[in-house]
């Protein structure tokens, strides 16, 4: 007779992980939970995503009378009602929205956390049936009492609490760390219930993958275009030339090269110096994971997770994965494009 592992659902793993806390009160658990609950209602538009056209959504109205939403904006709002109503968390930053959504519970007047969130990563290939992802950060807040203020959301990295994402790909998967190792569980779809797949994750010491739109090339850093033809070397020994792979979905190449290890690079460029994605619920969530799995993130100088935000959208060049391969990066840059160096403006 075979054995098999018992099945350990997200639900029970926080829970007992908190346990191991003697002054947890489970709010964690709860935000947590909250989090995983709208991502399954997600999860369930996503899928559906596809049936668009012939259940005729976009623009139209939907069985019961309501006007269709875009993925995103759907997801924003699934989020930002579990938060809310959740009780644990007291405001709310996401891509969609240009200021804080700050409150007051009015279940609890506790809301000790905030949280940052990208409530649909990479939604530019929904389309295409291309996996998508849901990123997000939760700090303690500062302040003491009433609803949450921009200055509790503008925190480094390094005061953390949380940080995870979700990724609906060919099957849908929810990774976090709270500062202990990182932990992925794959949702069933039959019962709605995510399940310990992924414990411990790593990236593998051989990694030979490299992820960055290569089409932004001449607009690219010396730093940069030097790695590049670094990547495409011949020499078997540091398994060059590496596989060049990129979905455009930035928690899609994260999770691939933490999987199967790698590197994601998106730099600054003459166009955007400061990169595309936002330091506080894109680069951060996936800073802290990369680092807790025992890789690294950089904007090509810096430790992402100590860079302090200032505004609540920042930008932020990102060199995250594999730590050899990141580092190696570095090198390029500190040689060729040390102009890049925000630090040193
Ligand atoms: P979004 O938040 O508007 O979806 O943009 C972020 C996405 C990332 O998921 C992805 O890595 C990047 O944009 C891709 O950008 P590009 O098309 O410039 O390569
Ligand atoms: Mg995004």
């Amino acid at each position: 007779m075979t054995t098999r592992n018992r099945i350990k659902t997200l639900t029970q793993f926080v829970v007992e992980r908190q346990a191991e806390y003697s002054q947890a009160k489970g709010a964690l658990t709860r935000l947590l939970n909250d989090i995983a609950t709208a991502a399954k209602i997600v999860n369930r538009e996503v899928n559906a995503a596809g049936l668009a056209d012939i259940l005729g959504f976009e623009g139209s109205d939907n069985i019961q009378g309501e006007a269709q939403k875009k993925l995103d904006v759907f997801a924003n709002e699934r989020f930002i009602e579990a938060l809310k109503g959740g009780g644990e968390c007291c405001a709310i930053a996401s891509e969609e929205n240009e200021k804080i959504i700050s409150f007051q519970n009015e279940f609890s007047d506790l809301g000790k956390y905030v949280v940052a969130i990208d409530p649909l990563d990479g939604s530019s290939n929904i389309e295409a049936n291309v996996s998508i992802g849901t990123v997000f950060s939760i700090y303690r807040r500062k302040s003491d009492v009433g609803p949450g203020k921009l200055e509790d959301m503008l925190q480094p990295g390094v005061n953390l609490v949380a940080a995870g994402y979700v990724i609906y790909g060919s099957s849908t998967m929810l990774v976090y760390t709270t500062g202990r190792g990182v932990n992925g569980f794959t949702l069933d779809p039959s019962v709605g219930i995510f399940c310990l797949s992924h414990p411990e994750m790593k990236f593998p010491e051989t990694s030979n993958i490299y992820s960055i739109n290569e089409g932004n090339y001449i607009y690219f850093p010396e730093g940069v275009k030097k790695y590049i033809k670094y990547c495409q070397e011949d020499d078997a020994k540091t398994l060059r030339p590496y596989t060049s792979r990129y979905i455009g979905s930035m928690v899609a190449d994260f999770h691939r090269n933490l999987i199967k290890g790698g590197i994601f690079i998106y730099p600054g460029t003459t166009k955007q110096p400061k990169g595309k994605l936002r330091l506080l619920y894109e680069c951060c969530p996936v800073a802290y994971i990369a680092e807790q799995a025992g890789g690294k993130a950089s904007d090509g100088f810096n430790r992402i997770m100590e860079i302090q935000p200032k505004t609540l959208h920042q930008r932020a060049p990102l060199f995250i994965g594999q730590k050899s391969m990141v580092e190696k990066a570095e090198e390029f840059m500190v040689k060729y494009s040390p102009e890049m160096n925000s630090a040193k403006k």
